[in-house]
């Protein structure tokens, strides 16, 4: 489980990190993966994306449970640079939740817009995305967008297709920001390839369809959140679990 070249090249997080996860809901590191960890992370994708479907379905599929079937990925549940970022954003305590593959072959749909849940009652409970896009995004090619302050509503199962209007429609009123009340607006992001974003769960966002021409969108995400509530997006088996107590110690644990 050890593997500890580093992923990140140099950064800092800084007051403004912290105020602008706060108030956006999400902040974007371009060119934070290092070159060494993008070609592994491409390799180690590229390697779960062939698993045939017969061994990678069932109740276990290959991209929910992604480290689960590929020793990098597995390595980095737990990587100082990791867990020093999740750190950053969770404080103290923290649990890994999930590892799921984002892999996006060209004509990949995208996603329609979500919210994902966590700590409704108590909004103390952080919860937050950890995107490697490895070989990054145009905003209309797979790309992320967000409502900046849509987080702070801490709405679930809202879902609509990947068009605004929709979403507007589906997410009702309240469509200003609680702490600047600013109007919401979408945020359609650029991603160069190594970026790394955050984001706090409940941030409202969709991914652009991937285009025909292009390639594929090598991205992982892994979600770490503070303990205190069971949690539906946690992802992993319980073999997995038993494997890393030593290695992992309360990392993996539930609560
Ligand atoms: O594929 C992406 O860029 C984002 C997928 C997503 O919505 C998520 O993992 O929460
Ligand atoms: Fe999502």
């Amino acid at each position: 489980m050890n593997d500890s070249r580093p992923i990140f090249n140099d950064y800092e997080w800084t007051d403004t990190h912290r105020q602008q996860m706060d108030r956006d809901g999400h902040i974007v590191f371009p060119d934070l993966l290092t070159s060494g960890a993008q070609r592994q992370l491409t390799e180690s994708l590229a390697r779960i994306h062939v698993i045939p479907r017969s061994e990678g379905q069932g109740p276990k599929p290959t991209n929910m449970y992604a480290a689960e079937y590929e020793e990098y990925l597995e390595s980095l549940i737990a990587h100082p640079q990791m867990l020093e970022l999740a750190h950053h954003v969770l404080g103290d305590n923290l649990r890994y939740d999930h590892c799921v593959s984002l892999i996006r072959p060209s004509g990949n749909k995208g996603s329609g817009w979500h919210t994902h849940g966590y700590g409704e009652v108590d909004p103390n409970l952080g919860f937050v995305r950890v995107f490697f896009y490895v070989n990054g995004f145009e905003p209309d090619d797979g790309g992320l967008k967000a409502v900046p302050g849509s987080h702070l509503y801490r709405r679930i199962g809202i879902r609509s297709s990947v068009d605004d209007r929709e979403m507007w429609e589906a997410w009702g009123a309240d469509r200003t920001h609680p702490e600047t009340g600013d109007p919401m607006k979408v945020e359609n992001l650029s991603a160069p390839p190594g970026t790394v974003a955050l984001m706090w769960t409940h941030a409202l966002h969709a991914v652009t369809p991937r285009k025909a021409s292009s390639d594929t969108r090598w991205c992982v995400v892994y979600a770490y959140r503070n303990p205190g509530e069971g949690s539906n997006a946690r992802r992993i088996s319980f073999s997995f679990e038993q494997k890393c107590r030593e290695a992992l110690g309360t990392l993996a644990e539930l609560y």
